[in-house]
């Protein structure tokens, strides 16, 4: 009757950025990510047969039902795979710092899907665990899986799903949060990838790159190759980016110190420090890098950004019970 989870969100090294099935969300590529240790979220779900409704509960705030659409298709699902009827009441702590930039709908909808799934009585793996988190946000399918994590695309319902490539990192991946600006996005993830995905002439191109990137990633990985897995993730966004600019109408999610970050990580690695980047929906500037590089990374990033607009991440867990 009632469960608490807590999922961490991740970052993905190749991106999905468009989706063939907008109900399901089944993604139009695989894509792949690193799960993020800091960043989480805690979710209680409990079954209250006295509910006309699910009600939902965000950092102590109530939520608009009218603003409950993606959470009511993940709880619907439940209630259907379970073939239960009853409503229930959700609290959600995120421990993922808004002004972090850091996408919490990833994290937020796998510990929904985790906390829902155990109070309803479901005893499901982990791989449909991933199934059901994809209905809330494409992301969150990853984030039920700690370390290096591939979304399958998949053909349909049943074999999109992901699955952990590398659950406990045994070499020095790691990243640094560089945050630009932390004001609301825009345009949204779901709205831009579906603008692309409808109007960019580049986009048939775009799922060939990702072909290849994710098996030029999962040799790297295999490798442990960090400058590869760097070089592999920072080319596959600047990729993603160029669809964004290919849209009609165009549009980036880059600000002026985007581009100033990428810059001095250009400087970086022309003077032989080995890191490298990428951004997602939104301004923020993340350098994957080794972890014995770390203190001059952050020194030679510090000299240029505000050092308390760092943020340190290395690999976290997959979605664990509380
Ligand atoms: C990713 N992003 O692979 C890509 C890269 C952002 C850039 O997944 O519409 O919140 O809920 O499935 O997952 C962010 O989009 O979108 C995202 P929906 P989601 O991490």
């Amino acid at each position: 009757m009632k469960a608490t989870a807590r999922a961490h969100t991740n970052i993905a090294l190749v991106k999905y950025w468009g989706k063939r099935d907008q109900e399901l969300i089944l993604p139009q590529t695989d894509s792949l990510s690193l799960t993020l240790d800091p960043f989480y979220t805690d979710t209680t779900v409990e079954i209250d047969p006295t509910l006309a409704a699910d009600q939902l509960l965000i950092d102590g705030n109530q939520v608009d039902p009218s603003k409950m659409g993606k959470v009511e298709r993940v709880m619907d699902t439940i209630r259907s795979w379970s073939q239960q009827n009853q409503f229930a009441r959700i609290t959600s702590i995120n421990h993922v710092p808004m002004s972090a930039g850091l996408a919490s709908s990833a994290s937020a909808f796998a510990a929904l899907a985790a906390a829902g799934a155990k109070a309803y009585g479901l005893q499901l793996a982990r791989r449909d665990l991933s199934r059901l988190a994809r209905r809330g946000s494409g992301s969150a399918t990853r984030s039920i899986f700690g370390g290096l994590v591939q979304w399958h695309r998949g053909h349909d319902d049943q074999s999109s799903y992901a699955e952990p490539i590398m659950e406990k990192l045994d070499f020095g991946l790691e990243m640094i949060a560089i945050l630009v600006d932390t004001s609301a996005k825009k345009v949204s993830s779901r709205g831009g990838m579906q603008l692309t995905v409808q109007t960019s002439p580049f986009y048939k191109a775009w799922k060939e790159v990702v072909q290849t990137d994710m098996s030029n990633m999962l040799a790297a990985i295999k490798d442990k190759n960090i400058n590869a897995i760097g070089h592999i993730a920072q080319e596959n966004a600047l990729r993603m980016h160029a669809l964004t600019l290919s849209a009609d109408p165009g549009f980036t999610y880059f600000d002026g110190d985007t581009i100033k970050a990428m810059h001095l990580i250009d400087d970086l690695q022309a003077a032989g420090i080995n890191c490298y980047y990428t951004m997602d929906a939104g301004p923020n500037v993340k350098v994957l890098y080794d972890r014995r590089d770390r203190s001059l990374i952050l020194q030679r990033l510090g000299d240029v950004f505000n050092p308390d607009r760092l943020v340190v991440a290395s690999a976290g867990p997959g979605v664990t019970y509380l």
